[in-house]
């Protein structure tokens, strides 16, 4: 008799070898990162941290030329995909931010930037950015 352990061990690698390659390619896709002038004194960036089925916290009011950072704290893959009701409308996408990963957007623009994580929209996993203006006059 042929007891198959070793293929049964391998189909296992291969699972984790490919989980752990569609992580990595998040950091590959970044065609939307127009403007990231870094040393413009610029305001503090803003950190969202992703839970399992949300983004916490799900709306923040940034000032213009603000760099939001989100962060996977969860155990499970998240997109930051700008959009309503699952629509994509082209501003900005994360592709697939693997648990411990995070991705980054510089908002330079005023206005409304809702998004939401394309696994799990259905499940109510949407946030809102709002960019205002910068009005701190004081020359600082
Ligand atoms: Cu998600």
């Amino acid at each position: 008799m042929n007891t198959q352990k070793i293929p049964f061990v391998s189909l296992f690698v291969v699972l984790v070898v490919s989980l752990t390659m569609i992580g990595c390619s998040s950091s590959a896709s970044g065609p939307n990162d127009d403007g990231n002038g870094n040393g413009n004194g610029g305001p503090a960036p803003s950190v969202v941290g992703m839970s399992s089925q949300s983004f916490s916290p799900a709306n923040i009011e940034v000032k213009v030329g603000t760099t939001v950072k989100w962060t996977n704290g969860s155990n499970v893959v998240h997109t930051v995909t700008s959009g309503t009701n699952g629509e994509h409308d082209d501003k900005f996408d994360s592709g697939n931010i693997a648990p411990g990963e995070e991705y980054s957007y510089q908002f330079t623009e005023i206005g409304e930037y809702p998004y939401f994580c394309i696994p799990h929209v259905s499940n109510g996993m949407t946030g809102t950015v709002t960019v205002v203006e910068n009005n701190n006059s004081n020359g600082y």
